[in-house]
Formats: C-alpha cells, structure tokens, sequence
C-alpha cells in the first residue's frame, strides 16, 4: 500500500524536487503517491488572502486559519497525520522519520510568514495525531525545504524501496545510532593518499571491526550526544592481564546469574567458578577486557578448538556489565576477539543459552547461524560464522 502525501504550501513550486530521483523512483515504484496543494485555492476573495497582521502586535503575518482549515477539511482521512514543520517543533530524527514511514497518510503543511494560525494545529489535534516538526535549530523562512527533507526522510524507509535494506542498518543514526565511518573507492592511492590498508585485506572480521570503530571515533569526536556512555571514547578494549582476573570472576558471576535463570541452568560451570579457576582458563585462553573509568565493563575469551585441526576459533565468555547491555559493547568485544584469531582459522564458534533470545539475536546480526544442541552442555546452542576472507 503506497504512502500518500498531501502538500499543502503557497509556493508549489519549491516542492518540485519531489518528482527527482529518490522520492520520483518511490513514486514510479508505487511506494509513493505524492500531491502538492496551493493554499490559495482554499481562499474565496480577489487578492486571494492567506495572511493577516499578528494579534497583539509585532512584525510579519501570520497565516490565516480559514484557508488552512479548508485544506484540512478537504484533504484529511481517518489515517492522516498532520506535519507542521516549524523551529518550534521536535527536531526530525531517524527514528521519527521511521515511524511516519508506517503510516498511510500524512498531511504536510508548509508555513510562511511568522507562522500558522495556532488554532488551525489546535483544532486539527482533534480529529488526527498532529506532529510538528524542525529540521534543526537555525530559522529558515518557510516549511517547503522541511517538507523536502522530511519527505525524502521517510521516501527511502518506505519497505521495498532501498532493495537492500540491509544498508538501512548500517548508515548512520542507523540501528547502532553511529555516525558513518569514512569511505573509500578506486584508486588505491590518489594524489599520494592512501587507503587504509585493513580495507584492503579481504579480512571481513578486521574490516568490520575497524569500521565499526572508526564509526565510534568519530560519534565520538563529532557527535558525542549520540553515543551512550558505554560508547564513549573511555572504554578501552586491551588484552586481559592477572591482574583482571578478580574482576572478570565478579562480572562472570553477574552475568552468569541472568543466563542461568533465562535457561534454568543452575549448574551452569561460569557461576561456579573460583578466583583461582578464573585465573586457571586465563592462562589457556586469548581474553580481552573492556575498561571504562577504571571499572571493567566487558570481558570474552578465544582459543583455537581442540581437534579441530586448529581450523576453528572457539569464542566464549562474552560478558557486558549488566547495566551496560544492549549498546554495542557486546558487538565490539565480539568483532575484537573474531580479530585476534590465528591465520589457519576458518571458522568462529560459540554458544549461548537456547532460551537467550537477545544474545542470539546479536550473534546472527553479526553473521553467525544457529547448528543446534551444544554438545556436552544441555540447554546451550552452538552457533559458528565462517571466516570470510577475499
Ligand atoms: C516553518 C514560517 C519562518 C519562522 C519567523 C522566519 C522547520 N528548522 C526550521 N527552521 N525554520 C523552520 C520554519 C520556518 C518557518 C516556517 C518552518 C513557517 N517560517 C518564520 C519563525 C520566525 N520566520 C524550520 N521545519
């Protein structure tokens, strides 16, 4: 079912971008049915009036609530939703640009002068869900160009129409809330530039690793409003030394309490560890630990497999702090503990709880896939991720 969009303005012809590229493909593709209004066909006298002096007094007009109210009698349905942009308004996110990229209908109504009649947003807040919305904090001089911006915003979410939408996710202020990291093309050198040689290596795990942390370094740097503190440039992810070994026991202990519960596995080996225990595997494992603020936060491990003819790097213990969870932090230690395994390896394997649905959901959005009982532990799933390379 195509998404209709009603645009109202004075100036029509600000809005004819819309039959370009992006927005004109999602019309041919029938995922958009755009049409843009005059207002002043909703006015009944000579001069076409559709502003009037402020009450109270000041400079400019103010855009007369009559002719509005006419647009909206004629163009609202049941499913409308009515967007006012105005410097006023919620400033225009990903997310906000999604959720109106699910609706059937939206009314967009481009303002002049200093503004619409308050009671024409007022009234219509009756009989439909009214959203009024800025493009950022600087003051332009009408809502056409918001209009442009939001409809383009919305175009390219509509279902079917990016082809991939698997690009959806990793642009930026996509699913991970990251800036975009920089991007390369040919030549290999330009102008005596080179590219970074890691996107030159054909090594999926190290290219995405450090894509995901050029992404954060540069939210970081650029937009650290956007990254959660767990992102913030503070957290270190270093190999583990003895010395971590206290900790690693105490984070193991908290997170292994949550699986063990999730599973009804009590007599899960992690919750049962000693201190000496810990210190025992750490002596037989690769581990890395994340720190922020001297806390550490995040912990995994990673050997070659016994017998697997030292083809298969076997991941475990992959720990985030409790309430550090489900901001990326668990993606980082994976891709980094993925990165540290040895040139013969050709495949990744770990295994979670069959019942810890948002661990495994993490582990197939980074490319693993489910193989079913984990031999030995009942109640856990073995999922592996083949080693691209070139
Ligand atoms: C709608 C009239 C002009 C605004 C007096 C200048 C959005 N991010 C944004 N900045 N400005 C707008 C915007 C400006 C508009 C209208 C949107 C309708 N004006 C007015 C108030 C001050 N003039 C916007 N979205």
């Amino acid at each position: 079912m195509a998404l209709r969009v009603d645009v109202v303005t004075i100036f029509p012809a600000y809005l004819d971008p819309l039959t370009l590229s992006l927005p004109g493909k999602a019309r041919a593709a029938g995922l958009l049915d755009v049409e843009v209004h005059d207002l002043r066909q909703w006015t009944h006298d000579q001069h076409r009036t559709v502003d009037d002096s402020p009450y109270g007094g000041g400079a400019g007009m103010v855009m007369k609530p009559e002719p509005w109210g006419e647009a909206l009698d004629a163009l609202a349905r049941e499913d409308t939703v009515l967007v006012v942009p105005t410097p006023s308004g919620q400033v225009l996110t990903q997310s906000l640009a999604a959720d109106l990229a699910t609706r059937q209908h939206l009314l967009v109504a481009c303002g002049r002068y200093e503004g619409i009649d308050q009671r024409v947003m007022d009234h219509a807040a009756t009989r439909m869900r009214v959203v009024e919305v800025s493009l950022g904090d600087y003051v332009l001089n009408g809502g056409e160009v918001a209009a442009l911006a939001i409809v383009e915003a919305v175009a390219r979410l509509l279902p079917g129409f990016m082809g991939n939408e698997a690009s959806l996710v990793e642009e930026s202020h996509g699913a991970a809330g990251l800036l975009e990291q920089p991007v390369y093309t040919k030549p290999e050198s330009w102008r005596g530039l080179a590219v970074p040689a890691v996107l030159l290596s054909g090594d999926h795990a190290r290219i995405a690793a450090w894509r995901h942390e050029e992404a954060r370094r540069r939210t970081a740097e650029r937009r650290p409003d956007l990254l959660h503190p767990s992102q913030v440039d503070d957290i270190e992810v270093r190999p583990a030394v003895r010395a971590d070994a206290g900790e690693i026991l105490t984070l193991q202990r908290a997170c292994w309490v949550q699986e063990a519960l999730d599973n009804d596995m009590l007599a899960i080996p992690a919750l049962h560890e000693s201190y000496d225990d810990v210190v025992a595997w750490m002596g037989g494992w690769t581990t890395l630990v994340a720190r922020s603020a001297g806390r550490l936060v995040g912990a995994v491990r990673g050997r070659v497999e016994p017998g697997a003819e030292g083809e298969a790097w076997d991941i475990g213990r992959l720990m985030v702090a409790p309430d550090l969870q489900g901001r990326g932090l668990g993606r980082r230690l994976l891709e980094a503990i993925e990165a540290q395994a040895p040139a013969g390896a050709t495949t990744y394997l770990l295994f979670t709880g069959a019942r810890s649905a948002r661990n495994q959901r993490m582990y197939k959005k980074a490319g693993y896939s489910l193989r079913g009982e984990q031999p030995g532990v009942p109640g856990a799933v073995l999922l592996t991720k083949p080693r691209r390379r070139r």
